[in-house]
Parts: C-alpha cells; structure tokens; sequence
C-alpha cells in the first residue's frame, strides 16, 4: 500500500466506493466522477503505478475481471456497447497513480468515442 494513494486507501476500506467485484487481487468499483450510469475502476489491490509496471500475470488478472464485467454492467444499465481502457501515465489523461482501468457503459446517442 501506498500511504497517500487514494485508490490504496479505498482498497483498505479508510474511503468509502461502492464495490463492484473483489478477490485476492483485484479490486473493482463505481468511478466517484462517472461519465455514464455504471461507470467502473477496475484496479490491482498492490500500488502500481503504471501498466506496465504490474507483473504480467496481475496485468492478465485485471484485464480478466474488465472482460468478465463487460455484460452485466451492459444488461445492469441497457447500454449498446463498452469503452474499455486505460489512461496511462499523465499525458494519457491518468490522474490517479494508482494503474485503473475504465469500464464505461456507452449509448448509441451518446455522442461517440472517447
Ligand atoms: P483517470 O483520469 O484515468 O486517472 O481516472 C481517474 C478516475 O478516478 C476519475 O474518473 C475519477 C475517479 N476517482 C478519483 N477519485 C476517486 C475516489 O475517491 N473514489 C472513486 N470512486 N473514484 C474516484
């Protein structure tokens, strides 16, 4: 855990999120700044800044958990489609250095891609 990392400290319980999936190793809950209904984080529980500084099989299982939460967060808010991604490093628009992948349900009116 990193002290000051807000995602290590929502993973401890010390900030309340709304949980969406959890294991031994990956964590996943409601974005607090969603850009649609169902909008999900999807996070390694060890602090790791970047993705690519997850050991490869961490990497898989949170990739893993982000395919596995693709159809009910689809059914759970009607939507026609997914963006599935990560904003890595600074200028990729990552704000929090804790590595997340988003898990954005999308609409046919919702005005395109990101
Ligand atoms: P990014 O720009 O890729 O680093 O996305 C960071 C996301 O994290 C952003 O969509 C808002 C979300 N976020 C920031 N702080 C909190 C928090 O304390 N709780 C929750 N649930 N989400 C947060």
């Amino acid at each position: 855990m990193s002290e000051d990392c807000i995602f290590c400290q929502i993973v401890a319980g010390e900030i309340p999120s709304r949980t969406v999936y959890e294991d031994d190793d990956v964590f996943a809950f409601l974005d607090a700044n969603p850009l649609a209904p169902g909008h999900t984080l999807v996070i390694p529980k060890s602090h790791h800044e970047h993705v690519q500084d997850m050991p490869n099989d961490l990497a898989s299982d949170v990739f893993a958990v982000m395919h596995r939460l693709v159809d009910p967060i689809e059914s759970a808010v009607d939507a026609d489609g997914t963006t599935v991604a990560f904003n890595n490093g600074e200028a990729a628009g990552q704000e929090v250095p804790h590595a997340h992948g988003h898990v954005v349900p999308r609409f046919e009116d919702d005005g395109g891609g990101p």
